[in-house]
């Protein structure tokens, strides 16, 4: 593990200066911009605003042109031959590229390129014979995936060619590219040493997320593997060349944490020189205090799902009833789902045997292939909300004659109100009562999965006994699609969902960063992480007391798995003994921590990175 004298080594580097932000342009490329992938979208997107606040229009961002999402986050610029991105735009024009030059319509609006790789194929051929003639970087005819990424970094690469042309601009040009899709130019700029200087900045390393998934000992044996064999072994040495290349040949390497950092060097081979953890712009988040109502709104609609998910067996209290969740793509070890599951299944012993009247709901909210939604799942929303426009009906059948009744009539007694229902609602509550009910356990997955039988989380569910059991305090939600408002089953968008719940579950085993659990914070919503990802080790050296502000750091490192999902299962017990006065206390303590991890107290490690790789610009070009 990285000493405290090595980390404050790093960051002794000083923060670009207005005087030279105002001689400098600077361009960030990624294969996330303007195109929602991941996290990388979250990092450029949500810190678009703090970086044009400071660099204007010297700022811009590079990114591929998709027409389905440029359509409705990008509004174009006139092509002004005087502002320098727009003169490289029209440059690359004239050679027969398309490129736009616009705004991504984001808070902050940074300027931005996009680049369309379509009619770039032709030419891709020449360019991947020249990866490997001058990188010895041999690349498949068939990767879909990696051709995309060369054609995108081969009209990147002629971008920067024209930006840092004399006749487009006099101001030095620092080229940021983030991971290794966005990587090639890099190789070039060097190699040819045009006068570009270029950060790379790795959000996790390819191997190391593939070996992290294979390996239990994965970080006991960081040190010692052969990159280039693990490459070959699992069939990605062209990836792993272009990342670990680019890594080697940038002016600046940067990473997002220090753990991803110990990662650079034993797998990219070399040291960062800054680490660059990523923020949020609260803005975005801050509801003017509203967070608790929003909390209060989106809990009753999720309260919807739960009634239609599980009543038509048996009922709780919703008022005792707690919402967990944990979302991410789907890494069974790597997110943690195993240690998640295991610690669920210790919660709902612990639970049951002090007979308790709390309910935990746990949502497990990633993307797996599915065929449909389940119908039962689809028919018992459905029949909720035929339960909900009879008893609708028949209110408003009794409100009205009840107050005919009551104008007309006498008799200061309350009438007998089934009086004022006639039959034919009688009839409907019945029936539709009657199909309501049913015997089965409520399913734990929404969704028919494609491969049911091989599915870590059912298959674990299954062997824990974990399956919605009357007498189960811990209830379970497989939902294996990401949510979104257009999602049926629960008709809000995801950062609505997290605000209904109460506590999001992420002790992850790989994370470079972790967006999910800084999430829940800016909603005020507690969470769990872990000291394996980027996120938890930040918050370990520099928050005093994260429990006290809803943040609970699973220790994966030195403990094995049985330890964490224990521990995990002692932190998720005692949450369910908050009253809800605590809740609500501990809410507002995590929601106004989560100002900590604002860009504007991040973003000056981005700015020490930009310094450092102007004043080697400057070195080079003396
Ligand atoms: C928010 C609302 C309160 C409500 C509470 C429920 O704080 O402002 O009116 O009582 O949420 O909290 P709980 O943790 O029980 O969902
Ligand atoms: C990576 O995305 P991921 O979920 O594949 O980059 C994110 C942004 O830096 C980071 O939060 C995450 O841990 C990485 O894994």
């Amino acid at each position: 593990m990285r000493t405290k004298s090595e980390k404050s080594r790093r960051s002794s580097t000083r923060r670009i200066s207005k005087s030279n932000i105002s001689k400098t342009l600077l361009c960030e490329v990624a294969w996330e911009v303007c195109n929602q992938v991941g996290g990388i979208y979250t990092v450029l997107r949500s810190k678009a605003p703090t970086m044009v606040r400071k660099w204007g229009d010297h700022y811009c961002l590079v990114g591929p042109y998709i027409e389905s999402q440029a359509s409705a986050a990008f509004d174009p610029l006139p092509l002004d031959p005087s502002d320098p991105f727009a003169k490289a735009t029209l440059n690359l024009r004239e050679k027969g590229f398309e490129a736009h030059y616009g705004e991504w319509l984001v808070s902050g609006r940074p300027r931005t390129v996009l680049i369309n790789i379509d009619g770039v194929y032709d030419r891709l051929g020449d360019y991947k014979y020249h990866l490997w003639e001058n990188h010895d970087i041999a690349t498949p005819s068939d990767d879909g995936l990696l051709n995309k990424t060369l054609a995108f970094g081969y009209v990147t690469e002629l971008f920067f060619r024209e930006l840092a042309r004399p006749t487009v601009t006099n101001k030095h040009v620092l080229g940021h590219f983030h991971e290794w899709m966005a990587a090639t130019p890099i190789l070039n700029l060097r190699r040819d040493n045009i006068p570009v200087s270029t950060i790379f900045t790795t959000h996790a390393t390819l191997l190391g997320r593939y070996l992290a998934m294979n390996d239990p000992d994965f970080y006991d044996h960081l040190p010692f593997y052969d990159w280039h064999k693990e490459a070959l072994n699992f069939n990605i040495e062209s990836q792993v060349k272009i990342e670990r290349f680019a890594a080697n040949a940038a002016d600046v390497l940067t990473t997002v944490s220090e753990i991803t950092a110990q990662e650079c060097v034993s797998l990219l081979g070399r040291q960062p020189e800054e680490v660059v953890p990523n923020g949020i712009n609260i803005e975005r988040f801050t509801a003017f205090h509203e967070f608790q109502n929003l909390h209060i709104e989106y809990k009753e609609r999720i309260h919807q799902f739960v009634m239609a998910h599980f009543f038509q067996n048996y009922t709780f209290n919703l008022d005792k009833t707690l919402y967990f969740f944990t979302s991410g793509r789907y890494e069974f070890k790597n997110k943690g789902f195993d240690v998640t599951l295991e610690a669920l299944a210790k919660l709902n012993y612990m639970l049951q045997r002090e007979d308790s009247d709390m309910t935990v709901v746990m949502f497990f909210v990633t993307r797996q292939p599915f065929n449909s939604i389940n119908p039962d799942v689809l028919q018992s929303r459905a029949m909720m909300e035929e339960l909900r426009q009879t008893t609708k009906g028949i209110l408003k059948q009794v409100g009205e004659r009840m107050f005919y009744a009551a104008a007309s009539g006498t008799d200061y007694e309350l009438p007998n109100l089934n009086e004022f229902v006639d039959e034919y609602w009688k009839l409907r509550f019945r029936r539709t009562l009657q199909s309501w009910k049913n015997d089965r356990f409520p399913p734990i997955v929404t969704h028919n999965l494609e491969d049911d039988a091989n599915d870590e989380i059912l298959n674990t569910l299954r062997t824990s006994n974990l399956i919605n059991k009357p007498e189960d305090r811990v209830k379970v939600v497989y939902h294996p699609d990401f949510i979104n408002s257009t999602n049926p089953l629960f008709g809000i968008d995801y950062m609505q969902f997290v605000r209904g719940c109460h506590l999001g579950v992420f002790p992850s085993y790989y994370e470079p960063w972790g967006y999910t659990p800084l999430e829940c914070m800016a909603c005020g919503i507690p969470a769990v992480t872990s000291d394996l990802s980027g996120f938890g080790e930040y918050v370990i050296d520099n928050m005093n007391e994260p429990e006290n502000k809803g943040l609970v750091v699973n220790n994966r490192k030195d403990a094995d798995f049985q330890a964490s999902a224990d521990q995990l299962a002692r932190k998720l017990y005692k949450f369910t003994q908050l009253d809800r006065r605590e809740r609500i206390d501990m809410r507002n303590k995590t929601e106004s921590a989560s100002t900590f991890f604002d860009w504007k107290n991040l973003v000056h490690h981005y700015e020490k990175a930009h310094n450092l790789a102007l004043s080697r610009l400057k070195e080079r070009v003396k």
